[in-house]
């Protein structure tokens, strides 16, 4: 294994990411892909033409998981894994889950451009629908690559249009039996992902590289509040039952159940407010609210969820409003593997790089990988912590250092 990496010439795959951010259903610099839209399909065809152009080898399980595979020279043993995913929310930026799997193309190719022959196979991933937008839930490919999330729940899953799974991936072209995308233990040796931190620390401490020891549990529990309607002008305060008055209530019970965990690490937030009928003169009869509760100790985040609840039953018996909630998901917290995490720090420190451990508090794919093989990540810096935005940023500087760990890691975990 050459010891020494060409200065990381990046041009190409910083053009790469920006042809991939053109493939969106906003208008540039706004990226929209929400998984088996038209968008994300494009976009899917134009990355694996790209692997492909690498001589990778990809396959497509049912519900559109994507595996590049650059053949070991000991094809019996299970591959080392990286990747991440491509869809993104509405209005966001291009360098969220792009540079993961970009960036792991990349660190392929300089791999090969070295002449480095990998023992084990590399597999670079895409996993659909690591957003929620769709579905209400986020990680679904590897969520169900886990096993986490079973073929007969995810028959169940709809979108807000009313499609369900089975429509959208068949539409999209994916087929065969969903029981076919859930892995054994064992088919990954190991599972690494590059990220932006989506975060400030990294670039606030002038670090390169963050190597994440724990990935935060993520929560998301809708709640429905249904009242009583009426015109907005006729009807008297006194016999109101606001449906959204309720909902303020429990939007604002929610922050404050957050914030008095007395741990910085306890977050939450209502990220869907649907209102019914939503006419400026027609008082609210039914709102549903999305909300995201996460921690890194998964106790203390269900402690905010039984406080929502309680909030729930309270606000209900005295507006006189009927409120209903449902568990979307509530999955425990990661740890990742101390061995990727030592490889990652030598090969951190033999590419000059700075680096930190730390904790991920936005979820990933690797969050469900670690379900079914060891894992670890690296993050990169983004501007000012920014992402889910379209001024989401990072420079190519800190994209070749990411690509730089990488392909070193690689190198070593495959060797
Ligand atoms: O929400 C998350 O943590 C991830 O960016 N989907
Ligand atoms: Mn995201
Ligand atoms: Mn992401």
């Amino acid at each position: 294994m050459a010891t020494t990496y060409p200065t990381l010439s990046i041009d190409g795959l910083i053009a790469e990411l920006k042809t991939l951010a053109e493939i969106s259903a906003a208008e540039p610099p706004v990226v929209t892909r929400v998984v088996f839209s038209e968008a994300d399909l494009r976009a899917r065809a134009y990355v694996k033409g790209l692997f492909r152009n690498a001589g990778l080898t990809v396959t497509e399980d049912a519900v559109g998981n994507t595996f590049a595979r650059w053949e070991g020279s000991d094809p019996e043993l299970s591959p080392i894994g990286t990747g991440s995913h491509i869809d993104a929310i509405p209005n966001a930026g291009l360098y969220d889950g792009c540079v993961g799997v970009l960036g792991g193309l990349e660190a392929i190719r300089v791999l090969q451009q070295l002449g480095f022959k990998p023992r084990r196979s590399i597999e670079l991933v895409i996993f659909t629908a690591e957003e929620p937008t769709r579905f209400g839930l986020g990680c679904l490919g590897s969520r169900m690559m886990a096993n986490v999330l079973t073929p007969e729940r995810a028959r169940l899953l709809r979108d807000k249009e009313g499609h369900d799974l089975e429509e959208l991936r068949t539409g999209a072209g994916f087929t065969g039996p969903l029981e076919s995308v859930v892995l054994e233990r064992g088919r990954f040796h190991q599972f690494v992902e590059l990220h932006i931190e989506q975060g400030p620390l990294l670039e606030q401490e002038g670090v390169d590289i963050g190597l994440v020891t724990h990935i935060a549990a993520p929560a998301s529990l809708q709640v429905v509040i249904e009242g009583e309607g009426g015109h907005a002008g006729a009807k008297l305060m006194p016999g109101r039952k606001d449906a959204l008055a309720a909902a303020a209530e429990l939007i604002l019970a929610l922050e404050t159940a957050a914030k008095s965990t007395g741990a910085v690490d306890t977050v939450a937030t209502v990220g869907v407010c649907e209102v019914f009928p939503g006419a400026v003169n027609s008082i609210p009869s039914r709102v549903r609210l999305e909300t995201d509760i996460r921690d890194i100790d998964a106790e203390r985040r269900d402690r905010v969820i039984d406080s929502l609840r309680k909030a729930c039953d309270e606000v209900a018996e005295r507006r006189g409003v009927r409120v209903t909630t449902q568990l979307v998901n509530a999955d425990p917290p990661a740890t990742c593997d101390p061995a990727i995490l030592a490889a990652l720090e030598t090969q951190a420190l033999a590419a000059g790089k700075s680096y930190k451990k730390m904790v991920s508090r936005a979820y990933h794919d690797t969050l469900f990988m670690a379900r079914i093989a060891p894992v670890a990540m690296l993050f990169i810096p983004c501007r000012g912590g920014v992402s889910h935005r379209p001024d989401e940023y990072a420079s190519p500087e800190w994209i070749g250092s990411g690509v730089h760990v990488l392909a070193r890691t690689l190198a070593q975990l495959s060797s």
